[in-house]
């Protein structure tokens, strides 16, 4: 996912949907700490917890049921306490230390997958990016908003509506394309997928565009079916260039929680996912899967989506997220 060439300059640096201005940012910021402030609250219900000044072990077990319900996972969970029991003679734990312990404990793991999605400036042919995952996630919309976010970096970009299993499908993205002023190359319902995998490659070449993104059906017929189709598209786009797609984002809808460990299990070998995008954190309880999925997976993180506008994607950021998350103050 890295650019190994550093000649190469990338706009990583500046990539990133309405990250650009403070306002925007803070505007940003308070809109992921207010959709998962369910989360934080509940994790600042801890506070209740710790009323007693001796943490017991009773006190600590609550603690690891909340975080664990969090989504957070055991392995934090477990963590946390035992941070806080290696604390308790020193100080008097209140709910900010808990914050703060947690904040902790799970910042390396956030920062570890933190990065950005690098497109060369200068690259030998489309760059081409895959959008997998199930259905209802948000590949279409991040794709729709991707678009936009490129199209006003002044890069050229085209569509492709892999999805030929709905007839939704196909409109909502070319409604995505039309919003951007980008092509979107579709053909009608029913269609071979990898077939059109193939028109779009060839007329993305063709019209020598900066950046492909090929949207993907999220459901078939059944499970099996989905992942034969994905890996035909993959063998097709490979017969057009060997190295593309240059990106497969697998999109998780942050809502579903504990599943999208196993959505991810199901994809990555699959798909050759090489990063991923998380949708929907505006609003739920249910953000604290990232750590998880962070410490087991350690894939990249790219983007996070916080609406449904074109505005709502900005790049993952590792403190942001722990501070949205947990309610602890700033993070050094
Ligand atoms: N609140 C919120 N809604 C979102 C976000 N991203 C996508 N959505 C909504 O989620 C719904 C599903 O999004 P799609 O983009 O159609 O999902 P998909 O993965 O393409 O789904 P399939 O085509 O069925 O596989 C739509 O109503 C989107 O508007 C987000 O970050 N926040
Ligand atoms: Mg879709």
């Amino acid at each position: 996912m890295t650019d190994q060439n550093d000649q190469q300059s990338t706009d990583a640096a500046a990539d990133g949907p309405a990250d650009s201005q403070a306002g925007e940012k803070k505007g940003f910021f308070s809109r992921l700490r207010k959709g998962m402030s369910r989360s934080s609250d509940n994790l600042g219900s801890t506070g209740g917890l710790f009323t007693k000044r001796v943490l017991d072990d009773e006190t600590l077990e609550r603690l690891e049921d909340l975080l664990i319900g969090a989504d957070l996972g055991a392995d934090t969970a477990m963590e946390v306490a035992d941070t806080l029991r290696d604390e308790q003679f020193a100080k008097n734990i209140t709910a900010k230390h808990v914050r703060e312990a947690l904040a902790k404990s799970i910042l390396p793991h956030l920062q570890a997958v933190e990065a950005p999605l690098d497109i060369p400036k200068k690259h030998d042919g489309p760059f081409v990016i895959l959008f997998v995952g199930v259905n209802g996630t948000g590949k279409t919309t991040t794709i729709g908003k991707l678009a936009q976010h490129y199209q006003k970096q002044k890069k050229s970009v085209m569509l492709a509506a892999g999805d030929t299993f709905r007839a939704a499908a196909i409109e909502q993205l070319t409604v995505w394309g039309q919003r951007a002023g980008v092509p979107v190359v579709a053909h009608e319902q029913g269609s071979d997928s990898a077939s059109l995998a193939f028109d779009a490659m060839t007329e993305a070449q063709e019209k020598d565009v900066d950046i492909l993104m090929i949207d993907t059906a999220g459901r078939l017929q059944n499970k099996t079916d989905l992942m034969a189709e994905l890996e035909k598209m993959l063998r097709v786009i490979r017969k057009i260039n060997p190295d593309a797609p240059h990106a497969v984002l697998q999109v998780l809808d942050a809502t579903t929680g504990q599943n999208a460990l196993n959505q991810v299990e199901a994809f990555r070998d699959v798909a050759d996912v090489t990063g991923l995008v998380m949708t929907k954190l505006d609003g739920t309880a249910k953000g604290g899967i990232m750590v998880p999925l962070a410490r087991k997976f350690k894939m990249p993180v790219h983007y996070i989506g916080v609406g449904e506008s074109p505005d709502d994607l900005h790049r993952f950021e590792a403190k942001d997220f722990a501070r949205a998350l947990t309610g602890a103050g700033s993070l050094t």
